[in-house]
């Protein structure tokens, strides 16, 4: 098995420790402290559950025990594929005890995108709902037990079956635990958004994330007192870290789980519970926004709406505080790093217009030009970072590597001008990942599975401004000769293909040539480009 690290240059390691960025925190630490801080303290509000700190922490350390007693061992992956429902903490801080490292996968992810990671984490064991919107999560692991030499284990929060061990029958005496993690070994894995291909796994050290938890409680205000309402998957790092789920436990603070991200099941769940925070995407806050001019909501206790994943346009971000009462907070980041905050006291103007500035003093940010040229403040220019808690690597990827990182540095593929205080405004992406409502779908992924269809001759999949998504999927089909496949029947298809729902295209063009540049001739990348402005001199 090929271990999961993650390593910083000696001296910027020691300068992070130095300026006390790095401070030797681990996750098991973490929940245990607080749980000994103040134990009766609500951690997670879930429908009619409340589950204390203490609670918490001990149902996670007996799971981790039990995980052990199956025959798992310290450094071993399991892939955790949960909603937003307390088991997902459970395993989580479950496996943080044991060592284990999870390796999160959301939701919507179906066959192709759980085998992919369960297999590019060698996983032992995979920690699944039984069923969640109408999808039997038992099932696609059936088939995978087959198809994942490594996959020994398949545990089951709720109903399993004979071949499945039910989540809540894993239980061991903690004294089994083993001693607290280095702070420097990656403690889980996120997933990259992927402009290129599958999601890569990206290795996340104890020291690096708990900063950013750390700092982000700080610039978000987050204390004791504070209920943050987690809308958004859970898995998704904005929600797991910005200050999130995890940022929230760091302060001490109460986390409600929402079960519905519609108005009508988020507007009474903050006045029921008090809610001061929340984060969502631009599409979910467009919503929000109309919902509330209608309902007139209690909406009170809400301090802060963060909004981040994809663009908020300023038109949008300006009736934030009129019409819900509370102070916007833009949210630039991304999972491998790098996260930006406009911060409470910045100027109306500054919170509306741009998407924040870094977390850490010590983020280093270069705007360079095509030629790699660094360009002045207000000119945009592709961004790239490395800091304390920006990786250098992706898992076992040496040719997304050397795309991606140089000198330390990632390239984080977006467009941003940076104003002479250093807050970034993103004007768009260089690379050919479609932002549908916060999810980042890779172009090149699309088309692969278009072009698996007998009657595609070839595909070309852009994305295209949309006033609900931000951008919406458009694949470009040309069928082969004689053909005339329906785009009905296409999606159909693609279903079948087993991938998550939110990749099949929103609109499937069909068209006979591809223009005089034939494909081949141009590269992809221009073709896409060349689709996209004909679509847009069209709408
Ligand atoms: C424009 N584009 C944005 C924004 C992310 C906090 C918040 C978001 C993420 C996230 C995250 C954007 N305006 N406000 O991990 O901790 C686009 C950029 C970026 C990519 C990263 C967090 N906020 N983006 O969205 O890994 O293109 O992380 O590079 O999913 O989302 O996507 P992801």
């Amino acid at each position: 098995m090929k271990p999961l690290s993650q390593t910083w240059p000696q001296d910027r390691a020691e300068r992070y420790r130095a300026r006390g960025y790095w401070q030797g925190e681990t996750f098991p630490a973490l929940l245990r402290a607080r749980a000994a801080d103040h134990p009766d303290r609500t951690a997670l509000v879930w429908r009619d559950q409340r589950i204390t700190y203490l609670e918490l922490n001990d149902q996670a350390r007996r799971f981790g025990a039990g995980l052990l007693d199956l025959g798992l061992t310290p450094g071993d992956r399991v892939l955790v594929q949960l909603g937003n429902t307390p088991d997902f903490f459970r395993a989580a801080f479950g496996l943080f005890a044991a060592g284990l490292i999870p390796v999160y996968a959301l939701p919507a992810h179906r066959r192709t995108e759980v085998e992919h990671l369960l297999t590019r984490s060698e996983a032992r064991a995979m920690i699944i709902p039984d069923k969640a919107d109408g999808f039997d999560y038992r099932g696609l692991a059936d088939e995978l037990a087959g198809a994942v030499p490594t996959l020994r284990h398949v545990i089951v929060a709720g109903e399993a079956g004979p071949t499945h061990h039910a989540m809540i029958g894993i239980a061991a005496d903690p004294a089994r635990l083993p001693a607290d993690p280095d702070p420097q070994a990656v403690a889980f894995s996120q997933i990259s958004g992927g402009s290129t291909g599958l999601s890569k796994l990206i290795p996340r050290t104890h020291d690096d994330y708990i900063y950013s938890l750390r700092e982000s409680a700080r610039i978000c205000g987050l204390g004791p007192e504070s209920v943050y309402m987690a809308v958004l998957p859970v898995a998704h790092n904005f929600t797991m870290s910005s200050p999130g789920t995890f940022g929230a436990f760091y302060a001490g603070a109460t986390v409600v789980l929402c079960p519905s991200p519609v108005p009508d099941a988020a507007f009474p769940l903050i006045a029921k519970e008090g809610v001061t925070i929340t984060a969502l995407v631009p599409p979910l806050a467009l919503l929000w926004l109309d919902a509330a001019q209608k309902m007139q909501p209690d909406l009170s206790s809400l301090q802060v709406l963060q909004v981040g994943g994809a663009k908020f346009l300023p038109e949008s971000a300006r009736r934030v505080r009129p019409v819900l009462g509370c102070t916007l907070q833009q949210v630039f980041g991304m999972a491998e790093g790098l996260v930006n905050y406009t911060r409470l006291d910045d100027d109306e103007e500054v919170i509306v217009t741009t998407q924040g500035r870094p977390i850490s003093p010590d983020d280093e940010i270069l705007v360079l030009d095509d030629d790699g040229q660094p360009v002045p403040d207000g000119v945009p220019g592709h961004l790239l970072t490395r800091g304390p808690y920006t990786i250098s690597a992706y898992h076992d990827e040496p040719a997304a590597n050397a795309r991606s990182f140089e000198d330390g540095y990632y390239r984080t593929g977006d467009i941003v001008a940076r104003q002479p205080s250093g807050h970034l405004v993103v004007q768009g992406r260089a690379g050919d990942h479609i932002n549908r409502a916060g999810e980042k779908i890779s172009a090149e992924e699309v088309e692969d599975h278009l072009l698996a269809h007998p009657d595609v001759f070839d595909a070309v999949v852009v994305s295209i401004p949309d006033a609900h998504l931000g951008e919406r999927i458009c694949a470009f089909v040309k069928p082969r000769d004689g053909a005339a496949p329906r785009p009905l029947d296409i999606r159909k298809f693609m279903r079948a293909r087993q991938i998550a729902a939110f990749k099949i295209p929103d609109e499937i063009r069909l068209i006979d040539s591809f223009g005089t540049t034939a494909v081949g001739k141009i590269s992809r990348r221009h073709l896409r480009q060349q689709l996209r402005t004909e679509v847009l001199a069209d709408e």
